[in-house]
């Protein structure tokens, strides 16, 4: 503790002196912690720095904290060649767009064919190799992206075990977060999560299945997207379940996120369900980025998802409060539509979302493992996942279980079976008509707003969007509380907490454009600061 203590302070004096991080002609560069995409790309227009100088500075970033915080499973070895073609491209006068020679990082569940591993953070999948890009990894690298690395996250996106950790894999270890020491970094996207609230890139690609994006952005002091799904493909993301995955942005900002939205959504000829995208062409997401958005629009509270626990107090303050300036704005905010009394049931006590996500991955990952090119441990199906994971010492077995696999198993049917639909349709029923879709047209309503925390579930089973931007964080006389293992912080002072927009299937150009304007009025970001920042900026690398 003492050892945290001073680092502690040590990090803030260096972060104290880093400020000044001061360009030649008086110009100082852009601040990793804080710099936009706008920021970065001028910069490069203005060959302030190039490409190379940003991979250099975010690479030197990732090792500064990558003992403390092991939030990066590898780094692109072709990261810097990468960006030295895209300086030359730019310097021939061709720019991809706004991402152009921009570093970013993805989730180790989203593969790509390079160097990089693909393994969801477990042994089994070592060494295992794709016949091509992921769809997103594509479009990204068709923006001129750089992907630098891959994130750690909860091991399997948290499908294998019921007494892991959040941000616990096999793989990469324990992430842990940057606003208090030894924080829960949330997951399962935890290593997305922690990468881009401290600048290792300049955003990061997390998924969600339910919670995954949103509950790391959460605490992690950032904006997420938790997309439509069919809006971005998952061709070549490590499934869970084809109904509710989805790949979305973790950034420092709106406007952030909409950039990236706008490079990765899209049709993809190997995830059909990018077929349902209802757009001739795809909306122009920064362009929705509008600080008068909230004026006049309709928003609905739907309370009884709320089940705070102890210590949620200041959250619950913070989002009334919240809603007040909401309405200060020019909106209408009607309390308590609630999902119904049958919905409410099966939130809390029915077994249908569960049982979706246990029947779909077993086919869907038997679906991934067929298509690999190379499979080191030859595991193709979930049995053999699960044997691989109970004999491999440090897949850290029997301490962490096998539960979730355990149970996808006995659940003796998959997606293709009958006995499958009537679950599926349950959860669309009660997200649907009783919940989410019913709310906004029985009060003819915009949007939904819900204290981060709560917002997952119904999106998750509907495949619809959310988007979350940061709200507050917990005071300073907040007790720390630890998680189940005693080895993480749960709650404690400086932890941050979000609020989540809400909307119907495809409506993400009008829910960034509610967030944009609601973290334009707040500007919560900025008020609270991480206990770790890396202190190597720009300035330390160009010339070198
Ligand atoms: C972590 O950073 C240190 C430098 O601080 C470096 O020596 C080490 O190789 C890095 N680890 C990985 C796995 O990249
Ligand atoms: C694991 O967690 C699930 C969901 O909470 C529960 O249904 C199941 O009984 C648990 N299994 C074990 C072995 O604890
Ligand atoms: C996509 O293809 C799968 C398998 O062929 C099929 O089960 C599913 O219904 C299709 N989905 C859409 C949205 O077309
Ligand atoms: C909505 O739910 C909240 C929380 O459970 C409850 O206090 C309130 O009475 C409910 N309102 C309506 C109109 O059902
Ligand atoms: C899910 O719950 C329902 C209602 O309690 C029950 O009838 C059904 O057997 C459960 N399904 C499974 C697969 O456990
Ligand atoms: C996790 O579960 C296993 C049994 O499956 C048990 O042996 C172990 O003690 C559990 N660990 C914790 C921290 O709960
Ligand atoms: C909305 O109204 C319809 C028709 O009255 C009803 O069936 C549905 O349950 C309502 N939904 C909600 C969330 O109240
Ligand atoms: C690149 C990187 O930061 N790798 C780290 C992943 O986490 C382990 C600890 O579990 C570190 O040893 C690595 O340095």
């Amino acid at each position: 503790m003492a050892l945290l203590l001073l680092k502690l302070i040590l990090t803030s004096l260096l972060f104290l002196c880093n400020c000044a991080s001061i360009a030649p002609r008086g110009h100082s560069y852009p601040d990793l912690l804080t710099a936009t995409i706008e920021e970065l790309e001028q910069g490069l227009k203005s060959k302030q720095f190039t490409s190379v100088d940003l991979v250099k500075a975010y690479i030197g970033r990732i090792n500064e904290v990558n003992s403390t915080l092991s939030v990066v499973t590898e780094i692109n070895p072709d990261a810097l060649s990468i960006a030295k073609q895209l300086d030359s491209e730019r310097a021939a006068g061709k720019c991809r767009g706004p991402l152009h020679g921009l570093p970013i990082l993805i989730k180790n569940n989203i593969a790509t064919a390079d160097k990089l591993g693909n393994t969801a953070g477990s042994f089994a999948l070592y060494g295992a190799t794709v016949p091509r890009d992921s769809g997103v990894a594509k479009k990204l690298r068709a923006a001129g992206a750089i992907i630098l690395g891959k994130t750690n996250l909860s091991q399997w996106a948290n499908f294998r075990s019921n007494n892991s950790t959040n941000g616990f894999s096999a793989y990469g270890g324990q992430v842990t977060a940057a606003y208090y020491p030894k924080q829960d970094p949330s997951g399962s996207s935890s290593g997305s999560g922690v990468a881009s609230s401290i600048g290792l890139a300049v955003a990061a690609l997390g998924t969600e299945t339910d919670g995954s994006i949103l509950s790391p952005s959460s605490v992690n002091n950032l904006v997420g997207i938790k997309t439509t799904v069919g809006l971005v493909s998952r061709s070549l993301v490590i499934p869970i379940s084809q109904r509710q995955d989805t790949v979305g942005p973790m950034a420092r900002s709106v406007k952030d996120a909409a950039y990236i939205l706008s490079a990765i959504a899209g049709k993809d000829p190997y995830d059909n369900y990018t077929s349902a995208i209802p757009f001739k062409t795809i909306p122009n997401y920064v362009a929705a980025c509008n600080v008068n958005a909230l004026k006049g629009k309709r928003f609905g509270v739907p309370r009884n998802v709320i089940y705070p626990e102890a210590g949620d107090g200041p959250l619950l303050a913070t989002f009334n409060k919240a809603i007040s300036l909401i309405r200060s704005a020019g909106a209408t905010v009607l309390d308590n539509t609630n999902i119904t009394a049958d919905a409410e049931n099966e939130y809390l006590n029915g077994n249908a979302s569960l049982i979706v996500l246990e029947a779909d991955f077993v086919a869907d990952l038997k679906a991934y493992l067929s298509q690999l090119k190379t499979n080191p441990n030859n595991v193709h199906n979930l049995q053999q996942v699960r044997a691989f994971t109970q004999r491999f010492k440090p897949e850290d077995y029997p301490d962490r279980d096998t539960a979730v696999f355990d149970e996808s198993l006995a659940l003796g049917f998959d997606n293709t079976s009958p006995k499958f639909w009537p679950y599926y349709q349950r959860n669309l029923q009660i997200a649907g008509p009783e919940g989410i879709l019913g709310i906004l047209k029985n009060h003819s309503l915009d949007a939904l707003i819900l204290p981060t925390d709560f917002s997952p579930d119904l999106p998750a089973r509907l495949g619809t969007p959310v988007v979350t931007v940061p709200l507050g964080f917990y005071p300073e006389d907040t007790p720390v509380v630890y998680n189940s293992r005693n080895t993480l912080v749960e709650l404690g002072p400086q932890i941050p907490f979000g609020i989540s927009f809400i909307g119907p299937a495809f409506s993400e150009e009008l829910l960034i454009s509610l967030a944009y304007a609601y973290e334009q009025k707040t500007q919560t970001r900025n008020k609270v600061q991480p206990y770790i920042i890396p202190n190597i900026g720009l300035a330390d690398v160009i010339g070198s």
